[in-house]
């Protein structure tokens, strides 16, 4: 019988398709939350159901991370290994505004398509675990978690989150004095100042410290498509989508506090298990920077300004100070004569977006306010300006600029011809940076002679004693914004009362259903769709629901627990149940998300800590990035009177040469109107190839998998022409786990040869499946032992790819072997089922066998059977061969013989006999004569 994993001659089920079904029959994959085995956490980050549905770069992930689920439960783990949606999102509300279909209902469409898609590839998922963000049973939860950020608040004394209940209560009694918390705004009141606040005012001041809060923030707001978008959705002022004005507009949006956590989510990070770049770009975004702040007097104002620097040293080189536009003491401080100046710039600098005012390539911009502040050393006054390049959420938004130390300072004074004046002297070290902080401090009175660090430690001192700042360590990491104008999103559990203070919803009341809509468009002036849903929004006291929707990173910033305990009504996850599994294991995912989501789930899950809700400080131990699979993108080549164009075709459209036939051309086109406008008679070249048939010769490029540039593999199809297994083996053969690579059908084939030739280990030549008894050969051994070796431990370092070809390897030298010993195929089944499991099974079923192959061990290696630079000898009795053994090629004589000799089938011949002589031939024999 051939291998023949998807098409049965007769009819009948395929292989693959009987063991995905058998293993849904039989929960073959159900895990319980307890055993008697150590528990296994094996996660991949789940998908957002696109509309699209799998391409071939979307399994690699999964399957890498099926191989480790399956490989640890063949190791005596109990391994949980689940799967479900990150379901809300942007795409499917899109798709509704085009067509009018709700969003659950394509939601539920394309959902139901990728698991058809994933059952397809064989998979060991628990699906009884499987997780929707949009499924009201899991977004009470994320509703849940939200109430529990707004009703705490982060204390830096105790360094864990608390109740605001607390803090009211403390508040009440003493004001704001004697606490130290993470908060927006720092002003100083008594217990009587609080108790003299109406609610209102209260509300206010709590708003400062809980861990969700409101906060007018600058968006990016396009008027013509009616929302806010995010920074990168922005190119040059304009919509990058459609090319409409934006604008940077205040909106009052809910955020969240991760900033407090920012100490935690960098110290927490050293010991996990993640790839160096991985924790350095969370580094880098966190941003940790130690300086001071510092207070300097507005001449002729009662008023200060602070700025943050973390370079006190230079404070003899600040020559003029820089305002971020939107600081709050712009327009009070601005003078007549400046005042339409600076009203245009405000009016140029509202239509850039954040990314385009940090980038340094740009031109140097800013003017001037007319005012001055006093130097706190030198009494000299000096101007203040303002300036795009400092960013108004940073530090204090107002920086004292030292033009000869920091390069935007220096573009900012040759522009604007400010005075330079040399505070380093960096001679000493030439080679030494700007961002070095090496030099002599020069020019500067009571620091001249001082290195740069001691120079910097020296004035903090100064600073705080001379009263006119204190040392600060700021963190570049924002508040995440955390509202959406948009509908398709959690609903806020938040109503707010009829003087506008918000209140959480009783858990009761949860979840709070996302209403039911037909026009999913944005109302006007920047409101969420839901504020048409008139009857959801209005309450019968009077008060009124929030319209905005939580943002993408809501639902995934906590399925992971989720997942421990899916079905519980009564707890996001039973403490038994978390208790048990504790935190991930192992996490798979695309590097995509680097620091979204590892660092939102890594915020939301030490809150939880702090709650006593989990008991890991962390959620993911270990957590590798996937690479991505390109696509293959093909291009026909129109030429022009300049310049030739490319556009791509439907690489499915070539032949094996990349040739697309005219014929082939003229169909195509009747569908695709990119080619309208082009006379393809003569802009295209046309060749004959012989047979009475025109080709152009395509061009190709190695780009990103995506439907826009026609470059998109299907798994399916690949799945139904060489089974799962096949696509499983190949997939991971490709290259390391960790890298990209180009998706390329010419190795297929030889994953397929594999397969065949282990499966026709078992069978004869007749194509019947016999297996011998007999024990394996020493050279048998070997092969098997060697495979085992080299495939748990390639497993464990997640080297996929050198498993394939050690399989290869193996299945090669065996088949050498004549090998049809079932103490060595059977071994070899377990050993290929993590990555072939359908073949796996149904060998191991042949073998005899009435349970599945994953509830047996996988093999371990026998260390003798690897003895480098060993010999196999024959053992003669007078002459003729009656054994062999393996000895280390230096081994002495002596033990030869004695090992010989106690060999139990030279034994029996031995037995009743005289030895008279045991003549040892190095690497060659050994005889025995008797
Ligand atoms: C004086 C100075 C002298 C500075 C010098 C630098 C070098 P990091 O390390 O990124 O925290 N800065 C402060 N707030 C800013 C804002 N809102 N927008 C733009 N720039 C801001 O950098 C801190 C430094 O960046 C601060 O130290 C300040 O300039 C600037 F030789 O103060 B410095």
């Amino acid at each position: 019988m051939d291998y023949s994993p998807r098409k049965e001659a007769d009819g009948t089920a395929s292989l693959e398709k009987k063991w995905q079904s058998y293993w849904i029959k039989n929960n073959t994959y159900k895990v319980e939350n307890n055993s008697q085995r150590p528990k296994y956490y094996v996660l991949d980050m789940f998908p957002y159901p696109s509309g699209t549905g799998l391409h071939v770069g979307h399994p690699l992930g999964y399957i890498a991370s099926d191989i480790f689920a399956r490989y640890k439960r063949l190791s005596g783990f109990n391994v949980l290994h689940p799967m479900g949606y990150d379901a809300f999102g942007l795409p499917a509300e899109q798709f509704a505004i085009q067509t009018g279909v709700h969003p659950a209902d394509s939601t539920e469409k394309n959902i139901r398509r990728y698991r058809e898609q994933l059952d397809n590839l064989g998979f060991c998922y628990d699906w009884s675990r499987e997780v929707q963000t949009c499924d009201p049973t899991y977004y009470k939860w994320t509703q849940w978690i939200f109430i529990q950020l707004f009703s705490h608040y982060y204390n830096n004394f105790s360094n864990s989150a608390q109740p605001v209940a607390e803090l009211i209560k403390t508040f009440q009694t003493q004001g704001n004095t004697g606490i130290s918390a993470a908060s927006t705004q720092e002003n100083i009141f008594s217990a009587s100042d609080w108790r003299a606040m109406n609610a209102k005012q209260q509300d206010e001041i709590l708003m400062n410290y809980r861990l969700a809060y409101r906060k007018t923030g600058f968006v990016n707001w396009c008027e013509a498509l009616g929302t806010v978008l995010a920074n990168d959705e922005v190119k040059d002022g304009l919509s990058e989508r459609g090319g409409h004005l934006v604008e940077r507009r205040p909106m009052l949006q809910w955020s969240l506090r991760i900033t407090a956590y920012a100490e935690r989510l960098l110290r927490d990070m050293e010991p996990l298990e993640w790839s160096d770049a991985l924790k350095s770009m969370q580094r880098n975004w966190i941003g940790r920077s130690e300086g001071a702040t510092m207070f300097f007097d507005i001449e002729g104002q009662n008023q200060r300004l602070e700025i943050f620097t973390t370079r006190p040293d230079t404070i003899f080189g600040a020559t003029f100070m820089v305002l971020a536009p939107e600081h709050p003491l712009v327009s009070q401080i601005t003078t007549k004569n400046q005042k339409i100046e600076i009203e245009n710039y405000i009016k140029y600098v509202k239509s850039r977006s954040e990314r385009d005012r940090q980038s340094e390539s740009k031109e140097v911009t800013g003017a001037f306010t007319g005012a001055y502040v006093q130097h706190p050393f030198k009494g000299e006054k000096i101007p203040i300006w303002i300036g795009e390049y400092v960013l108004s959420d940073y530090g204090t938004g107002a920086i004292m600029a030292v033009p000869s130390d920091d390069e935007r300072d220096q573009a900012f004074a040759q522009k604007f011809d400010l005075q330079i004046v040399d505070v380093v002297d960096k001679s000493k070290y030439p080679n030494a940076s700007l961002h070095d902080k090496l030099g002599v401090i020069i020019n500067s009175d009571f620091l001249n002679g001082m290195e740069v660090p001691q120079a910097i430690q020296t004035m903090f001192g100064r600073i705080e004693a001379k009263n006119i700042g204190k040392k600060r360590i700021n963190y570049k990491i924002r508040d995440a914004n955390y509202s959406r104008q948009r509908y398709w999103g959690e609903p806020f559990p938040i109503a707010y009362d009829t003087d506008g203070i918000p209140h959480a919803l009783p858990l009761e009341e949860l979840p709070l259903l996302l209403p039911a809509l037909e026009d999913f468009k944005p109302a006007s002036g920047g409101k969420s769709p839901l504020a048409r849903a008139t009857d959801w929004v209005n309450l019968p006291n009077g008060w009124t629901r929030e319209t905005d929707t939580m943002p993408g990173f809501a639902g995934s910033s906590w399925y992971f627990l989720r997942y421990m305990d899916a079905l519980n009504e009564q707890e996001f996850a039973s403490q038994d149940a978390i208790n048990y599994w504790q935190d991930v294991d192992f996490y798979i995912g695309g590097a995509e998300h680097a620091v979204g989501h590892l660092l939102y789930s890594r915020f939301w899950h030490k809150l939880l800590f702090d709650l006593k809700k989990v008991p890991t400080n962390e959620p993911f131990k270990r957590l590798v990035n996937q690479g991505m699979i390109q696509g293959r993108s093909l291009f026909v080549t129109i030429k022009g009177e300049k310049n030739d164009r490319k556009l791509h075709v439907q690489i499915q459209l070539a032949d094996d040469k990349d040739r697309l036939f005219k014929d082939v051309f003229e169909q195509m086109i009747q569908y695709d109107n990119r080619f309208e406008n082009v006379d393809y008679q003569q802009d295209i070249v046309w060749k004959s190839d012989g047979n009475g048939r025109e080709f152009t010769q395509l061009t190709s490029e190695v780009e990103k998998m995506s439907k826009s540039k026609f470059n998109v593999v299907n798994p399916d199809e690949v799945v139904e022409e060489y089974g799962a297994d096949c696509f499983r083996l190949y997939e991971m053969f490709l290259g390391p786990i960790d890298q990209s690579k180009p998706w390329d059908m010419k190795g297929i084939d030889g994953c397929f040869r594999f397969l065949r030739k282990f499966w026709s280990l078992f069978y004869d030549k007749n194509g019947d499946f016999v297996l011998s008894n007999e024990s394996p050969t020493l050279e048998e051994s070997k092969v098997l032992h060697t495979a085992i070796k080299k495939i748990s431990e390639d497993i464990e370092r997640l080297s996929f790819n050198t498993c394939v070809s050690a399989y290869m390897v193996c299945v090669n030298d065996l088949r050498a072997l004549n090998c049809n010993k079932r103490s060595v195929l059977e071994p070899l089944t377990i050993l290929i089922a993590p990555f072939a499991p359908h073949v796996a099974e149904e060998i191991w079923e042949k073998l005899g066998h009435n349970s599945s192959i994953n509830d047996t061990k996988f093999p371990t290696f026998d260390p003798q059977f690897l003895v480098e630079n060993s010999f196999v000898y024959p053992i003669c009795i007078n002459g003729k061969k009656r054994a062999e053994a393996t000895f280390a090629a230096d081994a002495q004589k002596a033990d030869i013989i004695a090992a010989a000799l106690a060999h139990e089938a030279i034994q029996k011949w031995t037995e009743g006999q005289t030895v008279k002589n045991v003549v040892v031939v190095p690497n060659k024999m050994v005889n025995i004569v008797l």
